[in-house]
């Protein structure tokens, strides 16, 4: 019989909402609609603030500039306030500018430079309206042929943009750094893997770490190895959290591989970062191009929740002690025993406990909640990714 006792824990745990997840999103290929999707950064916080009222999970929402620009920031922080959440990370646009063709904060023109920096002096500003204390940094810069750049020009371009960023920051304010091996670059990105994120951040100063986005790593990659590296240095600031079959496909996380999320939230629950003294900010990044997306990020919350619960409950003395003793398969088998456990049911008796629906989803469908935004959001544009 599992041990349960450790579940409690997940009373302290919390994951952040992606604004644009809520918004229409697609491929290259296509950017498909769908009835009641919001209009605005009001509407978006509103529905996400349907998946905390139904998971007791949820109390943040990110926002990305300048895809949630508004013009009253308190009225926003207001609204999110009397919807039971708050703002979480701002996220910076550094990849549908013009001017950025070759590059933003890595660009060899130091007047494009200065557009990016000044880009990231509107965030903060935005940061200490809202009461947000991450910037979030993704960096889009790369080259797509040998030779069209210098790759160590750039890094030192990169350092010097950085550093200016990291000067505006406010002490109760982290810079964010995030890593993508390719796209929209498909040469070399400038910050493509854990460690030049980590380099950068090292060089910046305490209040940078690293976010590490589950989507942009090469096939194959150890990432738990990653989560483990980085939690003993004292750099992990983020999770993006998304699935994918083959690069970043953003999909609902846990829903490609949900063993390769249970063994993260393991290396998680090893270094007891689940708790926000931690300082991770456990997020998701994600968008729902063919399905429902308030359904879609609810169930992506249960996903996470999920693994969690599985990571809490493993012996971890019974596996210490195999691992001393170099009983291998023991060791194995105690982590496999914890992942094959469903902990459905008893994550269903902690929801009914604390006054949550025993089934977030079938209470959702039965909530009525999708037909009528849908009734509601008539006229207007809907929200979409990139606009
Ligand atoms: C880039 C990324 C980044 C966000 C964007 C929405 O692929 O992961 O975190 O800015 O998605
Ligand atoms: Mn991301």
């Amino acid at each position: 019989m599992a041990d349960l006792s450790r579940l409690n824990e997940l009373d302290e745990f919390s994951i952040e909402l992606p604004s644009w997840a809520f918004g229409n999103a697609g491929t290259r290929f296509k950017v498909f609609g769908s009835p009641g999707v919001p209009r605005d950064p009001f509407e978006k916080i509103s529905d996400a603030a349907e998946v905390n009222r139904l998971t007791g999970l949820a109390p943040r929402v990110s926002l990305h500039i300048p895809w949630d620009k508004v013009d009253d920031w308190s009225a926003l922080r207001a609204h999110a306030k009397s919807e039971g959440v708050r703002i979480g990370a701002i996220n910076s646009n550094l990849f549908q500018d013009d001017e950025y063709r070759l590059g933003s904060l890595c660009h060899p023109e130091k007047k494009v430079r200065d557009k990016a920096i000044q880009h990231h002096a509107e965030c903060i500003d935005i940061m200490r309206v809202t009461g947000s204390n991450d910037l979030k940094l993704w960096l889009p810069d790369g080259t797509n042929y040998p030779g069209q750049d210098s790759i160590r020009d750039r890094q030192d371009r990169l350092a010097d943009s950085l550093a200016r960023i990291y000067a505006l920051l406010d002490e109760d304010q982290r810079l964010l750094l995030e890593y993508k091996l390719f796209e929209p670059a498909f040469y070399h990105m400038d910050i493509p893997d854990w460690g030049t994120s980590f380099v950068h951040c090292v060089a910046l100063g305490e209040r940078a770490v690293v976010v590490l986005d589950t989507g942009h790593h090469a096939p194959g990659t150890n990432i738990e190895f990653i989560v483990a590296m980085l939690l003993r240095a004292g750099r992990l600031g983020a999770f993006d959290f998304n699935s994918r079959f083959y690069a970043d496909d953003d999909l609902m996380v846990g829903s490609a591989d949900p063993f390769q999320l249970f063994r993260i939230l393991h290396e998680i629950v090893q270094q007891e970062a689940h708790r926000p003294s931690s300082g991770v900010n456990f997020m998701l990044d994600q968008c729902h191009n063919i399905e429902p997306k308030v359904e879609g990020q609810l169930r992506s919350v249960l996903n996470v929740e999920e693994a969690l619960a599985k990571a809490l409950i493993v012996d971890h003395e019974a596996l210490r002690e195999a691992q001393q003793t170099g009983d291998v398969l023991a060791a194995n088998g105690i982590l496999m025993d914890a992942y094959r456990t469903d902990m459905r049911p008893a994550l269903a008796d902690r929801r009914e406990r604390r006054g949550l629906p025993r089934d977030p989803v079938e209470t959702y469908r039965r909530s009525g909640y999708f037909d009528r935004v849908a009734e509601q959001r008539v006229g207007g544009r809907q929200a979409s990714w990139g606009a």
